[in-house]
């Protein structure tokens, strides 16, 4: 039997998990105790009254592979030696996609895991580090668990540390430490199983050997193996078709972000003539995507309102969904689909971990976020490589073109003409004070232009499963018209402040859909910029990075 440690130590102020875990810079993370006491603090919320509850469990641990993910890793490991866990499954050399984590925990019924991950924020000794709990059936922690993980965080005196020599991670197959089993696991063999099960491989494999070229933009960062072994391996696409496919700890210097601006590799690769018929990124983590046609961008919305309306081409959807679930900012085009379907339309609070009572009670199969998130009921998280299977499968299977699929689409439904300004990086107090300025505006009647106000309010939510309510989770000014202008600040910043504005129009004329959004939408634009006294509170004139 090993030595469990108990150390002393003293609680740090600002252990709050944000929209998806908790976000810090390296250097916060590897002060003496930072990591360990946000882990106990896990531990005893996990672990019931006693603590005791985490006795004689498995728990998955794996992260995106960024700097600090093997040091981070080999002291959970430890950890939960020294709380009394029977298992650890940790991914090999650490890495686990969170989605794949997501499928893991839920496929092996472990007591949740710990994934690190800082997400699509920049890696390396001066950048990001993340950590966040996920639950048995997959999901992130609901708020109720992260506010108790805070709270006890704030309290924490001691933790349980098992002191032995650092576990071989990159060796597959079972340790010990003392009385624990470690299991190091292949990452990507379970994750592309379940992939296999839900889409048209065949079709897929074909479709290939036809001809059809894509590429996928890894960006350095964890979904490298995973595209590899599905894309090249099992479904045939040349060698070569992932870019950037090797994870690096500092993601080779890049953001792992996959939008226009960040996954500039991929967009230039897609411009032109020549280009590919297909093209996709993935973030840090591995759950978020892009979708790219040639010379043609799907916004995040339409893509979750294109798959919707297209899944029963897939044989894991061939029955058809049972809801549609989005984030509030995300635009209403998924809510197009379900009306047609006849099937139920939800909007939640920003963050994942909403979706998750709508997907545990049968209430939505589909779900998906303008923050370049898609999912479905297969895990209990965004997950890129999927939605990038999902649309291989719809592409294979209707043998045209993104772009035609899409503005077909826009015809059959109307388009939501959509866009979001980011402004990063800014004061965050004067962050505050924008958004407590448009708190108190009372808009109801008012013209704002061309535009009648038909309500402002600050989003609330009563998830319909279990009862529970989040306020505060972004301002609307909605028109007449179903247009709309959003306003919050991002929760997965570790610098200042990011102010987020969304910005939505209904255009059901389709001679108008080929309009380029900044244009269709400049009237709005200026009205939200107008609104918010963006310029004056901020110095900004202009966004950072607009999608
Ligand atoms: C996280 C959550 C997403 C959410 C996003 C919003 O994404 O998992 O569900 O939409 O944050 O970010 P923000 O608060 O900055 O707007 P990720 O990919 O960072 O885990």
């Amino acid at each position: 039997m090993a030595s469990v440690k108990t150390v002393v130590t003293t609680p740090f102020s600002g252990q709050k998990p944000g929209t998806s875990g908790l976000r810090k810079k390296v250097a916060v993370f590897s002060q003496p105790h930072y990591l360990e006491n946000f882990v106990q603090a896990v531990f005893d919320s996990i672990g019931g009254e006693t603590g005791g509850e985490v006795a004689g469990k498995t728990l998955v641990v794996g992260g995106d592979g960024r700097y600090y993910n093997r040091t981070a890793i080999q002291a959970i490991i430890k950890m939960a030696a020294g709380n009394g866990f029977a298992k650890v499954m940790v991914g090999r050399g650490g890495i686990l996609s969170t989605p794949a984590a997501s499928c893991v925990i839920r496929k092996y019924k472990t007591f949740g895991g710990i994934i690190l991950s800082a997400s699509h924020n920049p890696g390396g000794p001066t950048e990001d580090f993340g950590i966040k709990y996920n639950i048995p059936a997959g999901g992130p922690a609901p708020e109720a668990v992260t506010e108790a993980i805070h709270a006890r965080s704030q309290v924490i005196g001691s933790y349980k540390i098992v002191e032995a020599p650092d576990l071989d991670l990159d060796k597959l197959g079972e340790q010990r430490l003392g009385d624990m089993v470690v299991q190091v696991f292949d990452p990507v063999a379970d994750y592309a199983a379940l992939m296999e099960s839900l889409f048209d491989f065949p079709a897929i494999r074909a479709a290939f050997k036809g001809g059809f070229r894509m590429k996928f933009d890894a960006m350095h960062a964890v979904t490298g193996p995973y595209a590899v072994e599905i894309l090249e391996n099992r479904l045939g696409a040349p060698k070569g078709t992932v870019m950037n496919g090797v994870p690096l700890e500092d993601f080779g210097g890049g953001h792992p972000d996959p939008n226009l601006v960040h996954a500039h590799d991929l967009v230039e690769a897609l411009t032109g003539d020549g280009a590919p018929d297909f093209g996709a990124a993935s973030d840090g983590d591995g759950d978020r995507n892009m979708v790219l046609g040639r010379d043609f961008y799907v916004t995040p919305s339409d893509s979750l309102a294109v798959l919707a309306a297209n899944a029963t081409l897939c044989p894991g959807y061939a029955q058809g969904l049972k809801g549609i679930a989005r984030s509030m900012p995300t635009s209403a085009a998924p809510d197009r689909v379900a009306a047609k379907l006849g099937i139920p339309a939800w909007e939640t609070p920003t963050g994942w971990k909403f979706f998750g009572t709508l997907l545990d009670a049968g209430k939505a199969t589909l779900c998906g976020e303008e923050s370049f998130g898609t999912g479905s009921d297969h895990v209990r998280e965004k997950d890129g490589l999927w939605a990038v299977l999902m649309w291989l499968n719809v592409l294979a299977r209707r043998k045209e073109s993104v772009a035609d699929i899409v503005t077909a689409h826009w015809k059959e439904y109307g388009r939501n003409v959509y866009s979001r300004h980011d402004y990063e990086g800014i004061d965050a107090k004067a962050a505050d004070g924008l958004m407590e300025h448009l708190r108190g505006l009372a808009l109801k009647g008012k013209r704002l232009g061309a535009y009648a106000v038909a309500f402002n309010d600050d989003f609330a939510y009563t998830d319909p499963v279990d009862g529970s309510v989040s306020t505060k989770q972004g301002i609307r000014v909605v028109f007449e018209d179903g247009s709309r202008v959003v306003f919050r600040l991002s929760g997965t910043g570790t610098e200042g402040a990011t102010l987020r504005v969304y910005i939505e129009r209904y255009e059901p004329d389709s001679a108008k859909h080929h309009l380029d959004p900044q244009t269709a939408l400049a009237d709005l634009i200026k009205i939200a910029r107008d609104l918010a006294e963006i310029e004056a509170r901020t110095g900004r004139t202009e966004p950072t990075v607009i999608t």
